[in-house]
């Protein structure tokens, strides 16, 4: 497969499809964007961007001027089409495939024999075959025969997305034998890592048990440190001496985990098998129970003032991103607003504005406030020393502070 002589259409331009579209323009794809905001499009046909990931913004304004990434509102032919929409849950952790289908809607019409279609977007076991191929075959393609379909689920960690998408082992499961070795082919031309083969729906669970392996794992690391509050021991010294033991490696307790990964795709694997997903449900429940912990926290050194100023520091749902999915920070801070216990004041660094609150820098919130509430490890939190709280309270979710 030649790059030069290879074009690409990837449906959703966020934060797998724009690092994708991108990449594969840098190594000599002709590749074609599709986003459903015409903001997004015209932001990134000027060589910009509209998410905060390193060097991404070097990497699409390369690829723009090269001439070898446009975006559009709609779909145009090509040989390869790259589903990376989301995937997320509707009320009771049901599935929405509701993105999947109307794109697969969308490309029905512009494919040929001869095509590949990668879903990319981490989906229940079955939506490869039962929502991409189906749709495809109703629209009359020869799907299997002359029309190729395979998921290959993204493994990217925001804030890495560049190394990681060269760099990581990726599985490839088509519908069949044939969808797969054409797929494993195209990844050949980018991938470091290994590509791995095996069918959609194997591809499909490996994708959520990854996800839900970690999520399981941080469970135990917050269920760990709500039991060494109620024993009055510093959980992060106790996990750092637990894994000095070979074989031991807890994770880190925080204020709930968010994200649009970690915080969902478990309930995936829940929803298809309720009677034997106990586990991971637990762990959800656990992860999700940790920010209502920490609002009561909150609130017990509340009780000691007459009105505090209550200073949060960071929303993001992880260190040094600008992503607010799913971030158990906001939560936090959404709930202490609404339940007016004190002044809040928030700061972000990776964010200029939010529509609910209005930012400060953190140096000005650590001055004013009298509970100091921290939820987010970013780099210039992490510069900070006990001694910058004195006489204050501070309540800090991460174990940043020495
Ligand atoms: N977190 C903790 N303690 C930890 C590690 C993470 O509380 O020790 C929290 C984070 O603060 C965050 C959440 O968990 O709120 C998730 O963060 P993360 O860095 O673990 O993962 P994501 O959601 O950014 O990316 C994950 C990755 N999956 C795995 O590591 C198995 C990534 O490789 C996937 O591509 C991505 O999900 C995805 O898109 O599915």
């Amino acid at each position: 497969m030649q790059p030069s002589t290879t074009k690409i259409c990837v449906i959703g331009l966020g934060y797998i499809g724009l690092p994708t579209a991108s990449l594969l323009g840098t190594k000599g794809f002709e590749v074609f964007g599709v986003d459903t905001s015409e903001h997004v499009v015209n932001t990134i046909n000027q060589g910009k961007i509209h998410i905060v990931e390193p060097d991404l913004d070097i990497l699409v304004k390369s690829a723009v001027q090269s001439g070898n990434l446009k975006a559009g509102l709609k779909p145009v032919a090509a040989d390869i089409f790259i589903l990376a929409v989301p995937t997320p849950f509707k009320d009771n952790h049901i599935p929405d495939l509701s993105y999947v289908e109307s794109a697969t809607k969308m490309i029905a019409p512009y494919i040929a024999p001869g095509n590949i279609v990668i879903l990319e977007s981490t989906s229940p076991v079955g939506t490869t075959d039962e929502v991409v191929a189906k749709i495809l075959s109703d629209h009359g393609h020869n799907v299997g025969v002359d029309v190729f379909v395979s998921h290959c689920p993204e493994r990217v960690l925001p804030g890495r997305i560049l190394t990681e998408l060269v760099d990581n082992d990726r599985i490839v499961g088509g519908i069949n034998e044939i969808s797969t070795q054409k797929t494993i082919e195209f990844y050949e031309t980018f991938v470091r890592g290994e590509v791995l083969g095996s069918d959609a729906r194997t591809a499909e669970l490996s994708k959520l048990s990854e996800n839900a392996y970690r999520d399981v794992n941080i469970a135990f690391a917050n269920e760990l440190s709500l039991i060494c509050d109620k024993e009055n021991i510093n959980v992060w010294e106790l996990i750092k001496l637990a894994n000095r033991h070979p074989r031991v490696n807890i994770l880190q307790p925080g204020p709930g985990v968010g994200g649009h990964c970690i915080a969902v795709d478990p309930w995936f694997i829940v929803a298809r098998a309720p009677e034997y997903a106990r586990l991971i449900k637990t762990a959800r429940e656990v992860n999700d129970a940790k920010p209502q912990w920490v609002i009561n926290k909150v609130k017990t050194s509340a009780d000691k003032f007459k009105r505090p100023v209550i200073g949060c520091l960071g929303l993001a749902f992880k260190a040094d991103v600008d992503d607010l999915r799913e971030s158990p920070a906001v939560d936090i801070v959404k709930h202490l607003q609404k339940e007016n216990i004190g002044d809040i004041l928030v700061a972000e660094p990776n964010l200029t504005h939010h529509k609910d609150f209005t930012l400060l820098p953190y140096q000005e919130v650590i001055t004013r406030a009298d509970i100091i509430l921290l939820l987010v490890d970013h780099k210039p939190f992490k510069k900070l020393k006990a001694n910058d709280f004195k006489e204050k309270i501070l309540i800090d979710t991460r174990g940043i502070i020495a």
